[in-house]
């Protein structure tokens, strides 16, 4: 079993690599973004206690993303490990991450953080925005207001990978199989 975070500003490009991965390695791709947004557009309950949240570019609370990747942990099978996309994105996150995986005999091994300059971060989303309809990607204020929250509550967690001796930087500009080619050659030094 591996583990690897991919971690980054949003619209760093962590999703879009995910998923190639995930396929690659036979990882299951999780993306609390990607469940979060399923809930909201399922209208369920908590779905709708999230969405004003979301949309403002601020974090949903720890404990909810926490409870849903230990549900998905618990019920995955035959698979040869997890992918986590999004996730920790604080450090309480990360330190029931590791306590989580520990429970079940697993560790972190790999935390990939992908660098981006501000500029790009903005380009790219403001596009993503003219396709996506997601509420976050369609004002400026609010990306920026993204851009804030992780240099303040997320980008911590680096240094807790850094302690660990887990986290390799990667330069998260250039075409999308450029920066594949660069997480793969950190990833087959732990499979
Ligand atoms: P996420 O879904 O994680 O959104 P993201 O950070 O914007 O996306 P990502 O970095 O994956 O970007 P992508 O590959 O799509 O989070 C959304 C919200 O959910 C958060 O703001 C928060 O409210 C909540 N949330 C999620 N997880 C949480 C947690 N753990 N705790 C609390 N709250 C949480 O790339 C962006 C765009 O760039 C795409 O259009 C893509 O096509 C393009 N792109 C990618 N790579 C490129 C490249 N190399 N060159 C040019 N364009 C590229």
């Amino acid at each position: 079993m591996i583990n690897v975070l991919i971690f980054g500003p949003p619209g760093s490009g962590k999703g879009t690599q995910s998923v190639t991965l995930a396929e690659k390695y036979n990882l299951l791709h999780l993306s609390t973004g990607d469940m979060l947004r399923a809930e909201l557009a399922a209208g369920t309950a908590l779905g709708k206690k999230m969405e004003a949240i979301m949309a403002a570019g601020e974090l949903v609370p720890d404990d909810v993303v926490i409870e849903m990747i230990a549900r998905k942990i618990d019920s995955t099978t035959g698979k040869d490990g997890f992918i986590f996309d999004g996730f920790p994105r604080t450090v309480q996150q990360a330190e029931a991450l590791q306590k989580m995986l520990e429970a079940r005999s697993m560790k972190i091994d790999l935390m990939l953080v992908l660098e981006v300059n501000d500029a790009e971060l903005m380009n790219r989303m403001k596009k993503r925005a003219l396709v996506s309809g997601r509420a976050d990607d369609a004002d400026e204020a609010v990306i920026n207001n993204r851009i804030d929250v992780y240099r303040a509550k997320t980008e911590p967690v680096i240094e807790y990978g850094r302690k660990a001796g887990v986290s390799r930087q990667v330069d998260g500009v250039g075409s999308i199989g450029d920066i594949f080619e660069r997480l793969c050659n950190h990833i087959e030094t732990v499979v």
